[in-house]
């Protein structure tokens, strides 16, 4: 690592070298500030004309906008500064300068939009409000980690190119792997109840998804992070219980362990914990209760999925998290377990956001005869998923699991508008670089 110290490591009295972005450029006249910025924050470098070195004068006050600087000098304490503390510049380095016609503003002093700050991720990532967001991100995966870790699971990374769907045909992406078919995966789904049948017994992973959605939605991508569980000996009660303690550990984190983030954010004084247990209602419950707010033009009916209009219409009724359990089987996928005194009713749940769903799971169908009956039901070629179908005929235990979106998790907790404010590099119907 160079010599350098952070801007909010230097303390009066100190000599320090400091190096980052020129952020701004203040001259009153006879005296003029540069305000150095770097990762840890801001500090303001005095160039007082008349009495410092004309070349070093020039070279701190030349600089354009974004250019990378070095800086040696004192610290001395100054009231008047952003900080409270300042530099008096003994050597000034321009270690690469900016082209000063910038394609977007990273004082953010002018608006830029989502596709501009995505095409210019580099420089949007210097406004502190941006950093922060990947900052909590990073945060919430730690967290996710750790507690998944208390939960005695195993961290897993499976195969992201693979020879069948598990999701619905229509959202794969077809590639050519050596002259054969393949596609991107688009769920560890198979791949997580196979090593869950194993003595590993509990597993999570944290990895991406691919899904060809052909909507441009505030809520999809077509790269995403799956943040999947599966345990053996688990129903989908437990898998509720296990979601709830994930969720609710993200937000815990970001509560403790980001404030200056969420300062950054304007977040400070409105960041809610969710309280106590998510309330649990049943996908009869949900429709009932939908209709009741009046707020959709057609009643919905058994057997109906929830359209974004009914899930917002819920979520306002309920107005915090919640739970969707006893889904009819037929709008479930075939690997989610039916209620064994009710083939009608599944064992499939999902968790939702006031704002939309962010978790999808179920106890899985264990038994082998069953789980063919069921590839079959749903149109499948159950030859096709041989590789996982055979392995329920050697002692699968009964098992359960979820995945939950994990830029899903982001932007609810931070009120994103767009959960493409989630991803550095998103991917959707128009974005394939950078
Ligand atoms: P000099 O300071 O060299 O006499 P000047 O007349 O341009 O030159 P000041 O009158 O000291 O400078 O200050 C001009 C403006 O800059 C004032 O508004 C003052 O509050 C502000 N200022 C001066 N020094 C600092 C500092 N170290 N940090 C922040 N603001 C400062
Ligand atoms: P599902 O398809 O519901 O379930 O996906 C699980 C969760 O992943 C997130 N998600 C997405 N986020 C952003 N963009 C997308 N295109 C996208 N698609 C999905 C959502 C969703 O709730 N195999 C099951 C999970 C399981 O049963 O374990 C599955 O993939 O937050």
């Amino acid at each position: 690592m160079q010599d350098r110290t952070y801007t909010a490591d230097a303390e009066p009295g100190d000599d320090v070298t400091v190096a980052g972005w020129v952020h701004e450029i203040r001259d009153l006249g006879g005296i003029a500030f540069l305000i150095l910025r770097d990762t840890a924050g801001k500090i303001q470098i005095k160039f007082e004309k008349d009495e410092m070195d004309e070349d070093l004068v020039e070279t701190g006050l030349d600089a354009s906008r974004e250019s990378v600087v070095r800086v040696s000098g004192a610290v001395e304490e100054e009231p008047r500064a952003p900080t409270g503390v300042e530099i008096t510049p003994e050597d000034v380095e321009v270690v690469a300068p900016a082209d000063p016609e910038l394609p977007l503003d990273p004082s953010g002093k002018v608006d830029a939009d989502l596709s501009t700050r995505l095409d210019n991720r580099t420089l949007d990532l210097r406004k502190e409000e941006v950093q922060a967001v990947f900052e909590i991100r990073s945060e919430i995966l730690r967290a996710v980690r750790e507690r998944f870790r208390e939960f005695r699971c195993t961290e897993i990374t499976t195969p992201k190119i693979v020879a069948t769907g598990t999701e619905g045909g229509t959202e794969l992406f077809p590639i050519t792997y050596f002259g054969e078919e393949a596609f991107m995966n688009q769920s560890p789904q198979l791949f997580k109840q196979l090593i869950a049948g194993s003595n590993v017994e509990r597993v999570f992973e944290i990895g991406p998804i691919f899904r060809a959605e052909e909507h441009n939605t505030p809520r999809h991508l077509n790269e995403a992070t799956s943040i999947d569980f599966e345990g053996a000996f688990c129903d989908e009660s437990d898998a509720m219980d296990v979601a709830e303690g994930i969720v609710t550990a993200a937000y815990e984190a970001v509560n403790e362990n980001c404030s200056e983030e969420l300062e950054a954010l304007d977040l400070e004084d409105e960041f809610d914990i969710p309280e106590g247990e998510f309330p649990r209602l049943s996908y009869e419950e949900a429709i009932e209760r939908i209709n009741a707010t009046g707020e959709l033009d057609e009643q919905l009916v058994w057997g109906d999925d929830l359209s974004t209009e009914a899930e917002k219409a819920l979520g306002q009724d309920v107005g915090g998290h919640y739970f969707i359990t006893d889904w009819p089987s037929e709008i479930k996928p075939f690997y989610i377990k039916d209620h064994d005194d009710d083939e009608q009713l599944s064992t499939g749940f999902d968790l939702m956001h006031p704002r939309m769903e962010l978790v999808s799971g179920g106890q899985r169908e264990h038994r082998h005869e069953h789980l063919i009956e069921g590839f079959e039901q749903q149109g499948l070629d159950p030859d096709q998923f041989e590789y996982y179908t055979k392995m329920f005929k050697y002692g699968m235990p009964p098992h359960a699991g979820f995945g939950l979106g994990g830029e899903r998790l982001i932007m609810t907790i931070l009120g994103l508008e767009n959960i493409r404010e989630a991803v550095l590099f998103p991917r959707d119907r128009q974005r394939l670089s950078p």
